[in-house]
């Protein structure tokens, strides 16, 4: 029984080496070169592929390269049988806190402003806040909106979360549900989305959610380009109801040479590095998921495909 690698756009060679040495019994195989698809038990899986997978009648579980499983779970024709399992590796928590807190501070402490006022050979001050009277929301308070949250309150900032069930979190207001999602966005002057992409969160920051905003807001998106309304967020940027946008995450990647996103003056462009897959603990964390099918154990981080998520 074989190992599928079908990532698009993710050199198979290190992946293959690395699980290659944890598991030597386990053959791997790489997409497109799958030989007889009956010899498929487990596919390691990132992109476009989800609706290939159908064609393996042994597949006993989809491994998504990600944390985000909707490239998987929104995709028709995928085996629904096959349970999706979540890639959550620990540096991702690390990596997406620094992400956050980078972009944050640089609103907080207006260092957008001092970066155009250099461009414009402008020496001006300006008033500074701390980090308790900034009101910072972050909407998806899981594995990686939790772990943000804890190092913005560890810096004194004032955090909400909101979720899709209540939580309560030491220093964070919590917030959770459609019914709360207004006062929660009015109390949110850096709003920072990390929800999964669903049918009920797909573009949820439009122009409704802009305008509860308080005046002025900034958007720190590093969840999925498809949260974001994009003409609305250029019509909120356009209308100094946002002050600005820090974006990871496009509706098409990479993101087109021509979008007008690239040369806003008030975005900030990533491209989908907020958090990246570490080859060790990603390796173990794949390994682990192999050993518990082998050994008939209960696997961890499986997607409920009702929730979407
Ligand atoms: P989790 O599944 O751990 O957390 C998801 C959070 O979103 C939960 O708190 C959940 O609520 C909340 N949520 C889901 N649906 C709703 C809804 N309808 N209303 C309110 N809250 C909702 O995911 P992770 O934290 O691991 O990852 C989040 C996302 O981050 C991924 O799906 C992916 O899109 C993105 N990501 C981006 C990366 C990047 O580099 N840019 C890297 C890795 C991930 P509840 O707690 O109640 O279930
Ligand atoms: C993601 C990831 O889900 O990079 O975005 O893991």
């Amino acid at each position: 029984m074989a190992l599928l690698f079908a990532c698009t756009g993710i050199s198979p060679e290190p992946w293959v080496a690395s699980i290659g040495a944890a598991l030597p019994d386990l053959e791997i195989r790489v997409w497109p070169d799958y030989g007889d698809a009956e010899d498929i038990e487990y596919a390691l899986l990132w992109g476009s592929l989800a609706a290939e997978m159908g064609r393996f009648p042994s597949l006993r579980a989809v491994l998504s390269f990600g944390a985000g499983v909707d490239h998987i779970l929104n995709t028709p024709g995928r085996p629904q049988h096959v349970p999706v399992v979540r890639l959550v590796d620990p540096a991702f928590q690390a990596g997406m806190a620094e992400y956050v807190l980078y972009n944050v501070l640089r609103f907080h402490r207006q260092f957008d402003v001092y970066e155009d006022q250099q461009r414009r050979g402008l020496w001006v001050d300006h008033a500074q806040r701390t980090p308790a009277s900034r009101r910072i929301g972050i909407m998806g308070m899981g594995i990686l909106g939790s772990a943000c949250a804890a190092s913005l309150v560890a810096l004194g900032f004032d955090v909400a979360g909101w979720s899709r069930s209540p939580k309560s979190i030491a220093g964070v207001s919590g917030f959770h549900g459609k019914d709360e999602l207004t006062p929660f966005l009015a109390r949110s002057e850096i709003l920072v989305c990390l929800l999964p992409l669903t049918a009920e969160t797909e573009e949820i920051l439009d122009r409704d959610a802009f305008a509860a905003l308080p005046p002025g807001g900034y958007l720190i998106n590093a969840g999925r380009g498809r949260h974001v309304v994009d003409a609305d967020l250029l019509a909120a940027l356009d209308s100094g109801q946002l002050g600005g946008a820090a974006l990871d995450v496009f509706r098409t990647e990479p993101l087109p040479k021509d979008h007008v996103f690239w040369t806003h003056p008030k975005i900030s462009i990533t491209p989908h590095i907020a958090a990246l897959v570490n080859e060790e603990s990603a390796t173990a964390t794949i390994v682990d998921t192999i050993r518990r099918l082998r050994d008939g154990r209960p696997l961890l981080n499986v997607a409920d495909p009702a929730r979407g998520y």
